[in-house]
């Protein structure tokens, strides 16, 4: 197991829970953050025994965004030829496996994008969403200008990224940026029984239902439908669509085995 300084790491049952452990910086998401982020998400990902992985950071604060002091005497060539953003921060984008947020506290810039970027986000009551970045005189560069717009519509995303205004968590709700809305102090346990209702689903048919629903952010609706369809007939190569439809047919529990 690799030893991590800003995240810490369990395992409850078949998922994997990654908790952002910067309190004293409310979780700022720095470079060193960011790369043992992406290690610890890798590895799961790989890890035939997990089925779905949460993120979450602590009750005051999922990440107040981007680590700004890190950030402010960066140059534009520095970040430019580092590509700043994309190597530390699109890991989550590429997990196979479900991700999901469990959101206390600030998710602000860099910290609301993070969660977007998950598949499900849960919120405590209270949270707060936000995109502040335009009162450093920046904008959101994480996907925030794109993921809030598609989530929550022009209107709001307009308002929230030109004024920097943040969004508790019943607004969250009721705008779709959030799933469901929990008590704080059940938000990570909440988070972790979805991801073991996942993980009694079959693998495949989750991996899949996961990129056909992301599809439909990449692609037009006629492609998009295209791709579920034949998506949806690829399953019945699978031992789990017989199982799972014969289980149906009995009237008794599918027993899944990912194949
Ligand atoms: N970066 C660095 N340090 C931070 C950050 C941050 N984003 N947020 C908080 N901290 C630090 C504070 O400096 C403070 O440290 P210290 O005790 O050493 O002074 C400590 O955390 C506690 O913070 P506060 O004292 O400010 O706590 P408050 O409860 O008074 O306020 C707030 C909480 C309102 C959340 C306040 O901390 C705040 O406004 N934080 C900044 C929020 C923000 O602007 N976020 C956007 C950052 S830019 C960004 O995310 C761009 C993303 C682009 C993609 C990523 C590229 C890498």
């Amino acid at each position: 197991m690799a030893e991590y300084s800003m995240i810490l790491t369990e395992r409850q049952g078949r998922v994997a829970v990654i908790r952002l452990n910067r309190p004293q910086a409310l979780n700022a998401l720095c470079d060193q953050l960011m790369e043992e982020l992406g290690q610890a998400l890798r590895g799961y990902d790989a890890d035939p025994e997990v089925a779905a992985i949460v993120l979450t950071g602590n009750e005051k604060a999922f990440a107040a965004g981007a680590d700004i002091k890190e950030m402010q005497s960066r140059s534009y060539p520095a970040v430019y030829l580092d590509d700043f953003i994309g190597k530390r921060w699109e890991a989550v984008t590429f997990v196979q496996k479900p991700v999901i947020a469990a959101v206390a506290g600030y998710a602000l810039g860099g910290g609301c994008e993070l969660a977007m970027m998950c598949d499900i986000i849960l919120a405590a009551d209270t949270a707060k969403f936000g995109q502040p970045e335009i009162n450093l005189g920046v904008i959101p560069g994480a996907g925030g200008t794109q993921r809030l717009t598609r989530a929550i519509g022009k209107a709001k995303a307009m308002e929230m990224v030109l004024t920097g205004r943040m969004m508790d968590a019943a607004e969250a709700e009721r705008a779709s940026l959030v799933a469901r809305v929990v008590p704080a102090a059940e938000v990570v346990a909440e988070a972790v029984k979805l991801g073991e209702k996942i993980g009694t689903l079959s693998a495949p048919a989750v991996a899949i239902a996961k990129e056909a629903v992301n599809r439909a952010y990449e692609t037009t609706l006629a492609e998009g439908v295209k791709f579920e369809r034949r998506a949806f007939q690829a399953l019945f190569a699978t031992a789990d669509q017989k199982e799972g439809m014969a289980a149906f047919a009995e009237k008794r529990k599918a027993r899944f085995t990912n194949s």
